[in-house]
């Protein structure tokens, strides 16, 4: 499947294309390659007003993935669970605005894999270093699930697995590289998925980021 299925690329030397993970859910390869730098400077300028932390689980873990967020809401853990909120526990503020690269990016994407009315207040900045994982879950703790959720990777490659509606459900591993965007909606919204582990290599850059947008309120 082409982009020229879902209107124009924006990458025209990438020859973009997209896999269907299944009904709803699309991974847009290269679709964010020609904005990596300006994303990366805006994620920069973020984490230089909110900082990424490890939150700790509801049980008591401390999570291996970084994590800080911009927009309206951002997502927190601690002992009393996960939530959206509109203020930085650690600094007492509000969440940084989303960058305008952001914002753009989310609707593009979203619009290329046929969600042409995505309007995120949330984005989740996640940071992985090469022995971070995230364990199979679902992103659930949203209002509107109707809605669905771009996801973009930046610097090191990774290895996404992808389940189905049970935790129990056999999973698919899914190379991710910088610049791919994953969109997923609909019947898929509530697919367990997660992140198995994160391809070194002798780059200077030894970390993966993700943005995750959500319309969470
Ligand atoms: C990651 N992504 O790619 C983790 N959740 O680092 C997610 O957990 C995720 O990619 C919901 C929708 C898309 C995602
Ligand atoms: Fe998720």
């Amino acid at each position: 499947m082409t982009f020229d299925l879902f209107g124009t690329a924006p990458d025209d030397n990438a020859s973009p294309h997209a896999d269907e993970l299944g009904p709803g859910a699309f991974v847009l390869r290269g679709f964010a390659r020609s904005r990596l730098d300006t994303l990366q400077g805006d994620i920069d300028a973020v984490i230089a007003q909110a900082p990424l932390r490890h939150w700790l689980t509801p049980g008591g873990k401390r999570m291996s993935v970084a994590m800080t967020n911009c927009g309206e809401v951002g997502w927190i853990s601690d002992r009393q669970g996960y939530r959206y909120g509109t203020h930085d526990p650690l600094s007492k503020q509000r969440w940084p605005s989303m960058p305008a690269s952001f914002a753009a990016l989310a609707r593009d994407a979203s619009e290329a894999a046929g969600y042409p009315d995505f309007h995120p207040d949330a984005c989740l900045i996640n940071r992985y270093t090469l022995d971070a994982r995230l364990t199979l879950h679902q992103d659930r703790d949203e209002r509107e699930l109707g809605a669905p959720i771009v996801s973009v990777s930046l610097g090191l490659p990774a290895t996404f697995l992808w389940g189905g509606l049970q935790r129990s459900d056999r999973t698919r591993r899914v190379r991710l590289e910088p610049g791919d965007v994953v969109v997923w909606g609909g019947p898929s919204r509530l697919v367990y998925h997660g992140i198995a582990s994160v391809e070194g290599s002798f780059d200077a850059q030894a970390v993966r980021y993700n943005l995750t947008f959500r319309q969470a309120r």
